[in-house]
C-alpha cells in the first residue's frame, strides 16, 4: 500500500477534495466490469488539468508508485482494475468537449468525455461519431482509446483507431507529447499516436483527443433473419455484402435470444424459432436499396440459408431490433459468464467456427453456452454461463482448462485472443497465442522507452517482471 505521507503529498497536487480514500470509493474505482480480481487501490485521484496529470505522474515516478487509469470502467479485461495498492487516476472531471471544427469535422475531447456525449454532440452538428457499443452511455473516450474499442459498426467504420486525429498524452516519464496534430496527411516518421491507441494506459495517459466525425447516416434500417444453422450465416453475409454497403452484421444464438426474451421488455423479432439469428443494418437511402435488401432476403430463403426475417419500418422498430443484440452482454452478466472475445479474418470464420464449436460441444456438455458477436468482421463472443451449483473459482478453473484449446485454435487460424476488449489482466498470460515472443520483447522495449520506472498500469498486457 502507498504510504499515508505520500497520499498527503498527492493531495497537494490537485484541488481540495480530489483525492479519495474511503472504502466505497476504493471499491468502486478499483474495478471494471470483470469479476476476476478484488479491487484494492490505495487512493483515487481526480485531476482537472493536463498540468495536474503531469504532476501526478512525476510524483509517481519520484516515489515509484503504480498508477492505474480509470475511465467509465466498463472494460471486460481488467485493464482498469487496481488490485495491488495502486493509485487510480480517474478522469471524471476532465470531461469537457473543448472545440469543434466543421471543416475538419473534428472534436477536441478531454479523456473523460462519455462516448454518448460525443455521439450526441456530433448529431447536434448534423454529423456522426460512428464507434458504438452497448456501454456507450458510460464508457469514456480515454478508455475507448486505451482499448482501441470496436463495437457494432466496425464492419463499416473500423475501430476507435480510425477516428483519432490527434492525441495529447502525458508519458510515463511525465512528458507532454502532442501526437499527429490532427493532420490527415503526415509522413514524418513514426506515428506515436498509434502506439497509445490500444496501449491500455501502459505507456502514459491520454489527456486530450481530437476525434473525427463522419456524415450522418441516411435512414438506417435493420433486418433480423433466422438461420437454420451456423453454416448458413456467412453465405448470408456474402449475399448481402455483394449488393449493399452494410453498417453492421451481427449474430446471436437461440440461447442468447431466450435470455433476452426472459427480460420481458423486448419484443420477439418473429414467431419462428431458429438456432441462430443475424442482425444486419444498412442505409436505406432510397427505395432501390430497400428493394435490393428484400430481393437478397428472398434469395437467402430460396437457398435455405434463412428461415424467417423482419425489416424495421421505423426508428422505434430499428431500436427494438438492436435491443435483441445489444442487451445480451448485460442480461447474461447475471450468470457470471466466462468470456471470450476472439477473432479471425472473415474468410476463415466458417472453418474456425466448426473447430471452436466442436471444442465447446465436447468440453462444456453440461454448461450453457451463449454465442453472439460481430461475425461480419470476424469477431465472436463466446460466453459460458456459470451453473448455480459451482463456485466462481471452480467454474473459472474448469473454463480456463478448456480455454487453452480455444486459444490453440485461435493461434492455428492466425487469429486474435482479444478482438476488442483488450488484454488487461485476464488475457495477459495468453498473449503468446497471438503475439510471438520476439514481438513481445519489442513491445516491452517500447514500454521501457515511455515508462522506464514501470509505473503506468503495471501488470496489464504483460506481467510485471
Ligand atoms: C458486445 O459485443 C460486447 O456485446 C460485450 O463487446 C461482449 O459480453 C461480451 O462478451
Ligand atoms: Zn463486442
Amino acid at each position: 500500500m502507498t504510504d499515508l505521507a505520500l497520499i498527503d503529498e498527492l493531495m497537494t497536487l490537485v484541488e481540495p477534495g480530489k483525492v479519495l480514500t474511503d472504502a466505497a470509493s476504493l471499491d468502486a474505482y478499483g474495478k471494471d466490469w470483470t469479476k476476476h480480481f478484488a479491487p484494492a487501490p490505495s487512493a483515487i485521484v481526480f485531476p482537472k488539468s493536463i498540468e495536474q496529470v503531469q504532476a501526478i505522474v512525476r510524483w509517481a515516478n519520484q516515489h515509484k508508485v503504480a498508477l492505474v487509469p480509470s475511465g467509465g470502467r466498463t472494460g471486460l479485461s481488467a485493464a482498469a482494475v487496481a488490485a495491488n495498492g495502486e493509485v487510480v487516476v480517474a478522469f471524471d472531471y476532465m470531461n469537457q468537449i473543448l472545440d469543434f471544427n466543421e471543416f475538419d469535422r473534428s472534436v477536441v475531447c478531454q479523456p473523460g468525455v462519455i462516448t454518448q456525449q460525443l455521439q450526441d454532440f456530433a448529431e447536434a452538428k448534423g454529423l456522426y461519431y460512428p464507434v458504438d457499443f452497448a456501454s456507450a452511455g458510460s464508457s469514456q473516450i480515454g478508455g475507448n482509446i486505451g482499448t482501441n474499442a470496436g463495437g457494432i459498426k466496425v464492419i463499416r467504420y473500423g475501430m476507435t483507431r480510425n477516428w483519432v486525429a490527434g492525441l495529447k498524452v502525458v508519458t510515463g516519464k511525465g512528458d507532454v507529447l502532442e501526437l499527429n496534430k490532427d493532420l490527415i496527411k503526415n509522413a514524418t516518421g513514426y506515428d506515436l499516436r498509434q502506439l497509445f491507441i490500444g496501449a491500455e494506459g501502459t505507456l502514459g495517459f491520454v489527456v486530450e483527443a481530437t476525434m473525427r466525425l463522419d456524415r450522418a447516416p441516411n435512414n438506417l434500417t435493420a433486418m433480423v433473419l433466422g438461420t437454420p444453422d451456423f453454416d448458413s450465416i456467412m453465405p448470408v453475409l456474402h449475399a448481402f455484402r455483394a449488393r449493399l454497403d452494410l453498417t453492421a452484421f451481427e449474430f446471436f444464438s437461440d440461447k442468447a435470444l431466450a435470455k433476452i426474451m426472459g427480460r420481458g421488455d423486448v419484443p420477439a423479432p418473429f414467431a419462428t424459432d431458429c438456432p441462430f439469428y443475424v442482425l444486419l443494418e444498412f442505409e436505406a437511402s432510397n427505395e432501390e436499396v430497400a428493394n435490393d435488401a428484400l430481393a437478397t432476403f428472398e434469395h437467402c430463403v430460396e437457398q435455405g440459408w434463412v428461415l424467417d426475417g423482419v425489416m424495421s419500418q421505423s426508428e422505434q422498430q430499428l431500436q427494438n431490433l438492436w435491443k435483441l443484440r445489444e442487451f445480451i452482454s448485460e442480461t447474461i452478466s447475471h450468470w457470471t459468464p466466462y468470456k471470450n472475445d476472439i477473432s479471425v479474418t472473415v474468410s476463415k470464420v466458417p472453418a474456425f467456427l466448426k473447430d471452436i464449436d466442436a471444442i465447446v460441444a465436447d468440453n462444456y456438455p453440461d454448461f450453457e453456452v451463449v454465442w453472439y458477436g460481430h461475425i461480419g468482421d470476424g469477431n465472436l463472443h463466446l460466453n459460458i454461463l456459470k451453473p448455480q451449483n459451482l463456485s466462481k473459482d471452480e467454474f473459472f478453473a474448469k473454463c480456463a482448462t478448456v480455454n487453452k484449446w480455444v486459444f490453440e485454435t485461435v493461434e492455428k487460424y492466425n487469429g486474435s485472443i482479444s478482438a476488442e476488449h483488450g488484454v488487461g489482466m485476464t488475457k495477459r498470460d495468453y498473449l503468446t497465442y497471438s503475439r510471438s515472443p520476439v514481438e513481445i520483447e519489442y513491445m516491452k522495449a517500447v514500454k521501457a522507452a515511455f515508462d522506464p520506472n514501470g509505473i503506468m498500469n503495471p501488470g496489464k498486457i504483460f506481467a510485471v517482471e
